[in-house]
């Protein structure tokens, strides 16, 4: 593995719907990105040595120490790399979108992402029989709860015409959704504004960073410089 570059790392796998807002955010801003990719079942020892939590993403930057939580990096773009920009100019609406893109992750992305684990990974010895059910059928209830604040400003995004950091927190739910769980899309096909912003979302160019792949990193690779 070779020593660190100007160009930012990321810590990631593919499938990460929080890593995969990361990379769409850059994308957004026309950025290169290094993708390390890791298997969620086998954590490199490096990645616990640059955040203890031990989570994807985690963005490693020359001179600065590791960020973690995808939001705070998100942050950290808008700071350093403002155009295009990726909130609102006005501070309330900037507010309201800060708001709903929380409201996204802790509803929508970790609802639906957690039952697609649980389903890859198996269930804990708690669960329900039925916890992945459970956990989309909660997610789609969510998405119920979107469909009045969606119709708060005309045009395809949360924020009307503007394209916000709480779409692409979005993202990969609109684009895992349909072929990870057909089952669900009728549900969603119910929710006209749902189904509308998540048709824009997906026919964003930048859409398949949430494919995007790094080299692997395996556990017993030595740290990187
Ligand atoms: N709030 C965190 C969530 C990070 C997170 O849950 N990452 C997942 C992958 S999407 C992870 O690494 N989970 C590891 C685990 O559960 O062991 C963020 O937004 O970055």
């Amino acid at each position: 593995m070779s020593a660190m570059s100007d160009t930012p790392r990321l810590w990631t796998f593919s499938t990460s719907p929080f890593a995969g807002k990361v990379r769409v955010a850059f994308a957004e801003k026309g950025l290169e990105l290094e993708l390390h990719e890791i298997h969620p079942a086998s954590r490199p020892a490096r990645l616990r040595e640059l955040t203890p939590i031990g989570r994807v993403p985690v963005l490693e930057v020359p001179g600065a120490p590791p960020i973690f939580e995808s939001s705070v990096i998100c942050e950290w773009l808008e700071d350093t790399h403002p155009e295009p920009p990726l909130w609102p100019a006005d501070p309330g609406l900037r507010g309201w979108a800060r708001a709903w893109a929380k409201w996204i992750d802790d509803h929508v992305t970790a609802n639906y992402f957690l039952g697609m684990r649980k389903l890859a990974f198996g269930k804990a010895p708690d669960d329900p029989e039925d916890i992945t059910e459970q956990l989309h059928a909660k997610c789609v209830k969510r998405l119920a709860t979107l469909e009045p604040v969606l119709a708060q400003h005309d045009g395809p995004y949360l924020c009307g015409d503007a394209f916000t950091l709480a779409d692409v927190g979005a993202m990969p739910v609109a684009a895992r959704l349909p072929a990870w769980t057909p089952h669900l899309v009728e549900a969603v096909d119910a929710l006209p504004a749902v189904s509308a912003w998540f048709a824009a979302l997906r026919d964003r160019p930048t859409a398949a960073a949430l494919d995007a792949k790094g080299d692997p990193v395996h556990r017993a690779e030595p740290t990187p410089a």
